[in-house]
């Protein structure tokens, strides 16, 4: 092949993403659902995250004492001070910027994309920060890559089969049952799916869940939270309320609850993204930031959506830790009319954003564009 035709390849030789974990789980949470749809698309992933142990309460196969290890196609690396640290491969992402360690910053070369992943949000200004380009010290640019909820962002994760494997869970109450099953529920509890709303309650400690619990011992309930939740409360089953604690699970299955529940109660990014896709009514918590900010995120957000002012009002009485506006708001909502209502706005703003950017596509159709105009 002549040099004059010869056509560089626009897909990347592989990717490296950089995870700090700050607290909680989402930075380390959306970076693995990044990791593996990358690897979908790419010979090659590396994720280097400096907290293997909080990993493993959404990657049950990770061994936190290895410095270098595969799971699931991906190359997981203990991202210590002492690590020599390789070359970047040709796509670099500093994951919620993580601030990349000099040596990986001075070898980042003229084939290599660098970007850095930024914090999903519906506010009005992400489109024009999107895909920013932020000249560095080496003579580099690093581009800012926001997700988001319009085709003027890089939209949001989406696995291939997302759908067709959420509907066949959801269509048979059977394998509902099952799963509930492996979870560990009661087979009595189990057997009154038909007569409970199962809800998932995701929340931070700040939510007034002793409010949300007097309403839900007036309705036949099953209440599944994780382990991590209900250490910070009380909880006292009654004949309507029964309650289920669950260990750190996979992600895969941490979806799997979410397509299981009739309302799903959840907090910062990652699960905000993976309710709407449930299709579910919903409840959003978003992480607390100091001056309020995160109301204004919540409001950007609840914009997007077509919910009615009860849906909003409960949104804003659990942000806002005010359990005596929340009460009406879910007494309106658990109206059977209200609630139909309800899961029909979930299916339709679900269905919407389905046929948005898909985040793993979008860098790599960036990744494409530049390579394009070197
Ligand atoms: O854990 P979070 O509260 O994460 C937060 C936010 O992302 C916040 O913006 C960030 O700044 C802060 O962390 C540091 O909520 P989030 O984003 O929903 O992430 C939870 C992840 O954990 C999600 O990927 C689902 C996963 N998960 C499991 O896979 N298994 C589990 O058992 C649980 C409880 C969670």
């Amino acid at each position: 092949m002549s040099q004059s035709s010869y056509i560089k390849p626009m897909t990347p030789n592989g990717a490296d993403i950089y995870c700090r974990v700050i607290d909680n789980y989402g930075d380390i949470g959306v970076c693995w659902r990044l990791a593996r749809q990358l690897r979908h698309q790419l010979p090659q992933v590396r994720l280097w995250v400096d907290d293997l142990h909080s990993f493993t309460h959404i990657n049950p196969e990770i061994q936190p004492h290895l410095h270098l290890q595969r799971s699931q196609g991906i190359e997981v690396l203990n991202w210590r001070q002492d690590c020599v640290f390789p070359p970047p491969l040709e796509l670099l992402i500093e994951a919620f910027a993580c601030e990349l360690p000099e040596s990986v910053k001075q070898h980042v070369g003229a084939h290599t994309l660098w970007l850095n992943l930024e914090y999903l949000s519906a506010e009005k200004w992400v489109p024009s920060f999107h895909l920013g380009a932020s000249p560095q010290a080496g003579g580099q640019t690093k581009y800012f890559f926001f997700p988001g909820f319009t085709p003027e962002t890089g939209g949001l994760l989406r696995e291939k089969d997302l759908v067709s494997e959420r509907d066949a869970l959801q269509a048979n109450s059977e394998t509902r049952r099952d799963f509930l099953r492996y979870l560990g529920v009661d087979e009595e509890l189990v057997a009154q799916l038909a007569q409970r709303k199962v809800i998932f309650l995701f929340c931070y400690p700040n939510a007034p869940v002793q409010e949300l619990l007097q309403v839900l011992q007036e309705h036949n309930t099953l209440l599944l939270v994780p382990a991590s939740v209900a250490r910070h409360f009380t909880f006292t089953p009654t004949p309507k309320l029964a309650l289920h604690i669950l260990p750190p699970i996979s992600q895969t299955d941490f979806d799997c609850v979410l397509w299981c529940s009739d309302l799903n109660i959840v907090r910062g990014e990652d699960s905000l993204v993976r309710a709407i896709w449930a299709a579910k009514p919903m409840i959003w918590q978003p992480y607390y930031q100091d001056d309020n900010w995160h109301l204004e995120k919540l409001a950007a957000w609840l914009q997007h959506t077509s919910y009615n002012p009860s849906v909003q009002q409960a949104h804003y009485a659990w942000s806002q830790a005010a359990g005596h506006d929340l009460r009406p708001a879910l007494e309106q909502l658990f109206q059977p009319h209200n609630w139909s209502e309800w899961q029909a706005q979930a299916a339709s703003f679900s269905e919407k954003l389905i046929n948005g950017p898909e985040l793993s596509n979008a860098i790599l159709s960036f990744y494409a564009q530049v390579a394009r105009t070197r």
